[in-house]
């Protein structure tokens, strides 16, 4: 198998080929679930960037359907359509977005449910307040619509960053989606020390409570979110946390379903180099679809959607057994590119406990995700990951509880170069691996200075997400071409 495909996701959604980043526009419509990203049709990196679009009947297998959103040469999008979202006024899916450059709020909608978009010819309808000093990146930095109604008014946000300020989300107003009135920050970043611009942002509401989500410049890795209260037009945030600890998962932008779930998606990035990249013709791929959930004391809690579980084909199951150090675990029959694994710990006298995974026989290539009992830490380390140069190799840390008589549920997905960790229902790391040999597959359990007890332990190979797509009368006219 060429090193392009058992580096290539098969459960992650991601476009047949080329550049990928930010999710857009996500919104269940129907009965689908449709998914707009950032897409650079012309090569596997950061460039004319386009609206890509495809659409799911039940979360897990998607259909590709056409470009959605096209620079328009001469316009306000002349540069790119960048980020932003997709409501439903008044059965009208109307794109909210961001053309480029300078930065400009442009309106696009359709007649024919979310397959073609008709631009709106008086773009663009919005630029960035005179009387704010915005700061200078790309260009202004202000970007990112997300909007949503409140009684009979639209409310939006845009993410921006102002000199000698930090980050900012701008809050403004409209009746109809096409005149706005800025009316005031909701946030800036002034004591937050959370970098001096802030992307994509979205405010959702869970209960009584809102969560505010950021993507934050410069480190451009991280997308945070900040618990706290939306009253008259301010937000107090009182807790603010990492969606991931990985530094591949951005730019995530939430989407409220028809069954009432907060879902999320996020953007994970590539940990080879550019010209890896550009040689294997495809870059970026969409998390997996998260359900949000608030714990009582503001953190955010996220769990890989239950609906993942139609992938599942082959299971390996155990309950109640001891892993000693110096006993070598070997899940032998369960091994591949495609896995989901649920491991619950009793961490008792180990020090450290956890798999190895995409381990190679000869362990000349391995991945180490732990959980450590000194430092309190979910750990992913990568510096055996790979055989490659070109790769990062950083280790991954997140805070994580770990007390010996408590038990720890690690669920992990790997996929391809794609890890994805959630562990205790809240503490994610996402992370890339790039194994270069054949037999880099497998899964082995460990304990470190003392025995740690395997609770129980579920193994299941996964199916690719592009085969068992059953569309819907509504997805078969969305196929047609334009
Ligand atoms: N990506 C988009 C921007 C956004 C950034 C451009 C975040 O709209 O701010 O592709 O990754």
């Amino acid at each position: 198998m060429a090193s392009n495909e058992i580096h290539r996701p098969q459960f992650h959604f991601l476009p047949p080929a080329n550049w990928m980043n930010d999710p857009n526009g996500l919104i269940h419509w129907k009965g689908q679930y449709h998914l707009f990203y950032q897409y650079n049709p012309n090569g596997a990196y950061h460039g004319t960037i386009h609206w890509g679009h495809a659409v799911s009947p039940d979360l897990v297998h998607w259909k590709h359907l056409p470009i959605a959103l096209t620079p328009g040469p001469g316009g306000p999008d002349k540069d790119g359509c960048w980020s932003g979202c997709v409501v439903d006024n008044q059965g009208t899916p109307t794109m909210i977005y961001t053309g480029v450059f300078p930065p400009a709020l442009c309106i696009a909608w359709s007649e024919d449910d979310l397959v073609t978009w008709v631009k709106h010819p008086g773009n663009p309808v919005l630029s960035p307040p005179p009387e704010l000093d915005i700061s200078m990146g790309f260009d202004q930095e202000w970007r990112d619509p997300w909007v949503w109604k409140e009684d009979v008014s639209w409310n939006m946000l845009i993410g921006s960053g102002i000199n000698e300020v930090g980050g900012a989300v701008l809050l403004y107003q409209s009746k109809d989606l096409i005149h706005w009135e800025y009316q005031r920050p909701l946030l800036v970043g002034e004591h937050l020390d959370l970098g001096a611009v802030w992307e994509c942002p979205s405010l959702i509401s869970m209960g009584e409570r809102h969560i505010l989500l950021i993507s934050t410049l410069p480190e451009f890795s991280h997308t945070y979110y900040l618990t706290g209260a939306y009253t008259r037009q301010r937000f107090d945030p009182a807790i603010v946390g990492k969606t991931d600890f990985g530094r591949y998962f951005y730019a995530a932008q939430p989407l409220r379903d028809e069954h009432e779930r907060w879902l999320m998606w996020g953007w994970i990035k590539e940990g080879r180099d550019a010209r890896a990249q550009q040689a294997a013709g495809w870059s970026g791929v969409m998390s997996l679809p998260r359900v949000l959930d608030l714990f009582p004391d503001g953190r955010l809690g996220m769990a890989p959607a239950p609906e993942l579980a139609l992938l599942r084909d082959r299971h390996g199951h155990w309950e109640n057994f001891t892993i000693s150090p110096s006993d070598q675990y070997l899940l032998d029959d369960w091994h591949g590119r495609s896995l989901e694994i649920i491991a619950e710990f009793e961490p008792g006298e180990a020090r450290m406990f956890g798999l190895w995974v995409c381990c190679s026989p000869d362990h000349s290539e391995r991945t180490l995700i732990a959980c450590d009992v000194i430092q309190q830490q979910l750990i992913i380390d990568r510096s055996d990951a790979s055989l490659a140069s070109g790769v990062d190799r950083e280790p991954q840390m997140a805070p994580l509880r770990v007390s010996p008589d408590q038990r720890i549920r690690l669920h992990l997905f790997i996929d391809g170069s794609v890890i994805e960790v959630f562990a205790d229902g809240h503490v994610c790391i996402t992370s890339r691996v790039y194994p270069t040999r054949a037999e880099s597959v497998f899964v082995e359990l460990f304990a470190l200075d003392g025995d740690a007890t395997i609770a129980s332990l579920d193994i299941w190979t996964l199916k690719s997400i592009w085969t068992g797509f059953e569309p819907s009368p509504a997805s078969q006219v969305q196929s047609r071409t334009r």
